[in-house]
């Protein structure tokens, strides 16, 4: 039988998403299965003799660790889905690292403040409240599926925060600040949330950013 273009176009599907996912996606999102890559300035090149991170601020103690250090605390994979703030979602990203919970506990830090600053290169910043760090689920992850993090997606170490928009999951991650009072970072100062939480869709804190739906499309993938 020949459908006329009519026909045709009543008979097309509009693609939707399976509804067990379409849960899993937060409002105003959309699902990619490629991983873009998104960031301010350059890929940071590093000598590992040299790299550091540093926990500093409002603690009963600083403490400078280095990349073996990490290795050597507890492993933990975790599997979560991945929001960005310019409505690239991406589900199922297994992430291997150190919980910031199992960090803590191994150092036997004691925060003296309920708010974090992290800090990633090149002067990357971006704030979060403690309660959102410590949590079973928040790495500091240097895998993704089970492979090295390559360098444009933050190796050696990028910090995991699932649960809220990507732009607080620093990559290149160097220093995890305790500050005495919640204050903006990069992009909080330039317009983004606060918080983060994409089921809540808190994108901007002021007025809407003029972020074109296809923003992300434009760039690199990997
Ligand atoms: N150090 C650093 N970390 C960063 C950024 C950055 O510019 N610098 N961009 C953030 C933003 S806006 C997003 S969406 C994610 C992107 O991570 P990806 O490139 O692995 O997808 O990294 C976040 N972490
Ligand atoms: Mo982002």
């Amino acid at each position: 039988m020949k459908l006329s273009k009519a026909d045709r176009i009543k008979r097309t599907r509009v693609p939707t998403v399976d509804p067990a996912l379409a849960k899993r996606l937060p409002p105003g999102q959309v699902l990619t299965e490629r991983f873009p890559v998104l960031h301010e300035g350059e890929v940071p090149v590093y000598d590992m003799n040299e790299w550091t991170l540093k926990i500093f601020g409002f603690t009963d103690r600083e403490v400078v660790l280095s990349y073996d250090d990490i290795l050597r605390m507890p492993q933990t994979t975790v599997t979560r889905d991945i929001h960005c703030v310019t409505r690239w979602s991406r589900f199922d990203n297994t992430f291997t690292g150190v919980r910031f919970q199992d960090l803590m506990k191994e150092l036997g830090i004691t925060p003296k403040s309920q708010y974090v600053m992290l800090h990633g290169d090149y002067d990357y910043t971006t704030n979060v409240l403690l309660s959102d760090l410590d949590r079973e689920d928040v790495l500091l992850a240097h895998s993704l599926d089970g492979e090295p993090l390559t360098a444009k997606h933050g190796y050696p170490l990028r910090f995991v925060v699932p649960h809220l928009y990507f732009w607080k999951s620093v990559k290149w991650v160097r220093g995890i600040e305790f500050i005495d009072e919640n204050q903006p970072g990069f992009w909080e100062q330039n317009g983004f949330h606060l918080n983060g939480d994409p089921f809540k869709e808190e994108r901007f804190s002021g007025e809407d950013l003029d972020i074109p739906e296809d923003e992300w499309e434009k760039k690199d993938f990997d």
